[in-house]
């Protein structure tokens, strides 16, 4: 019996490979949950029956287009866009837009597929979709950024809408990027439709602590993880990789709750500062400068540069990668755990690799899969939301209250369901299992569609 559905979900995820040639990072994402639904199609065997699993792996459509757009040079540039929307069974299409050279089909759909699950997770009416260009923001201007946020607009502003598909921010993508695109929307519509974007700015119609949302969502995670284990993030070392959104809202709330963060990263390079990192500078150089992380080290002498972003290797006891997919590998997690580190909470999505994961499991850190412990930046996108349909702005200590609870429930519902499942402690399997969950019985209540 146990071996039946192993082998099902082995050629499942064959099939899955051959059906979706070259996409990797998508292969990757399928594995990982398939990992753990073992014992779920026992315990449901519906879910079979139904087809939930090779359903639940074909997107509800796939959106592909061309964006066209002119230089400051005058010269014409092409890019191309993505829209992959997922799963709608427990709400509205609901993910971020990335804007990154790397950016193909492939890494759409790997954060689509995770955006069903982690969505499903905050207990909250949304379904899981991503987007994104192939564009590269780097050094390029406000009207160039303009123009193209509006030219990608204008291809795919038919396919969303508040109660069909809710966009919001990822890498590249953020305040600015999200108002251009909402601007060209109702241009489009001719309506102030709020609801149909997440991220607004506070002045017309974004929620407070959605910025910070996401970083200080993946604290909270790591608070109750450690709490789980009697202990606090109060006093200990902490590194971060990244420079952006999240990374640098992580870094506030493990500073406000007492840990002592030394290192962060860019994509060049990454900066060691053992008398504890100075926030407000770092904000000034990556959020109003937008430059790169290396000016740090002319404010402060005392700190360090140096051109190689993998900062795994900095002593700590708390690692948050919070970058990028596949930047924390085998290696790392070894160094990490010789250095004596005792949790690593995934504020980026799926930035540990399937070694690197299994290598911290293994040694009995406390894990907090991306699913789970960045959760904070969607579910606060659900708050936007409500407020929106309610034309109402809550104050930033409720929301950030809801937040924290919103938090609370993620891990205790992964929680549960490890142990429930035979494998406590583990966050992974409790995170693929309980969000999975949720939405396979959303899709049989719903029936064929
Ligand atoms: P930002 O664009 O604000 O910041 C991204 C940071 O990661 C930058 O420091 C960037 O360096 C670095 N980075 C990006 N790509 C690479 C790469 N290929 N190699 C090395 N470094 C890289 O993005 P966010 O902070 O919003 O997103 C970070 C991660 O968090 C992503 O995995 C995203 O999917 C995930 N996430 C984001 C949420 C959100 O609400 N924004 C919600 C949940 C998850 P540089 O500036 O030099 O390019
Ligand atoms: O990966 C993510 O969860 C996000 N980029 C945020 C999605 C959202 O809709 O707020």
């Amino acid at each position: 019996m146990n071996k039946t559905s192993d082998s099902t979900l082995n050629s499942l995820y064959h099939a899955v490979v051959k059906r979706n040639p070259g996409e990797s990072e998508f292969h990757q994402a399928v594995r990982e949950v398939f990992d753990s639904l073992g014992p779920v199609l026992r315990k449901y065997p519906e879910f079979g029956t139904h087809k939930i699993i090779e359903r639940i792996c074909e997107p509800e459509r796939q959106i592909i287009f061309r964006v066209p757009w002119q230089d400051d040079a005058g010269q014409v540039q092409i890019n191309r866009g993505f829209r992959v929307q997922f799963n709608s069974a427990l709400g509205p299409f609901k993910g971020g837009l990335r804007f990154h050279p790397s950016v193909y089909l492939g890494i759409i759909k790997f954060l689509g597929f995770e955006q069903i699950f982690k969505n499903a997770l905050t207990g909250l009416p949304i379904g899981g979709a991503k987007g994104g260009s192939d564009f590269d923001p780097k050094g390029r201007s406000d009207d160039e950024i303009m123009r193209f946020c509006q030219s990608f607009m204008t291809a795919l502003h038919r396919n969303l809408g508040e109660h069909s598909d809710v966009p919001a921010g990822d890498i590249g993508v953020g305040t600015r990027e999200i108002g251009y695109l909402f601007g060209q929307y109702k241009r489009l519509t001719g309506r102030y439709e709020s609801g149909t974007f997440t991220g607004k700015g506070l002045d017309w119609g974004g929620a407070k602590v959605r910025k910070e949302a996401t970083g200080y969502g993946a604290v909270f995670f790591l608070r109750e993880m450690l709490a789980a284990r009697g202990d606090t993030i109060e006093g200990k070392t902490c590194i971060v990789s990244g420079a952006g959104n999240v990374a640098i809202y992580a870094i506030e709330k493990l500073q406000q709750l007492g840990g002592k963060v030394v290192a962060c990263s860019d994509s060049r390079g990454f900066i060691h500062d053992a008398h504890g990192l100075d926030l407000d500078l770092i904000k000034e150089i990556r959020e109003v400068e937008r430059h790169g992380i290396e000016e740090y080290v002319a404010h402060h002498k005392r700190a360090s540069y140096t051109p190689n972003r993998r900062l795994w290797h900095v002593p700590c006891q708390i690692a948050l990668p919070c970058a990028t997919q596949n930047e924390l590998g085998g290696d790392d997690a070894t160094t990490l755990v010789q250095n004596g580190c005792i949790a690593v909470a995934e504020g980026a999505n799926m930035p540990v690799t399937p070694d690197g994961m299994r290598i911290l499991l293994n040694a009995g850190i406390a894990f907090g899969p991306g699913k789970a412990a960045n959760a904070g930046g969607v579910a606060t996108s659900a708050l936007e939301m409500q407020q929106n349909a309610s034309r109402d702005t809550w104050d930033f200590e409720f929301t950030e209250t809801r937040l924290a609870e919103i938090m609370k429930g993620i891990h205790r519902r992964c929680h549960e369901t490890a142990e429930e499942f035979g494998t406590p402690g583990n966050y992974v399997k409790g995170a693929n299992t309980a969000g999975f969950i949720r939405v396979a019985r959303a899709m049989v209540a719903l029936g064929l569609i």
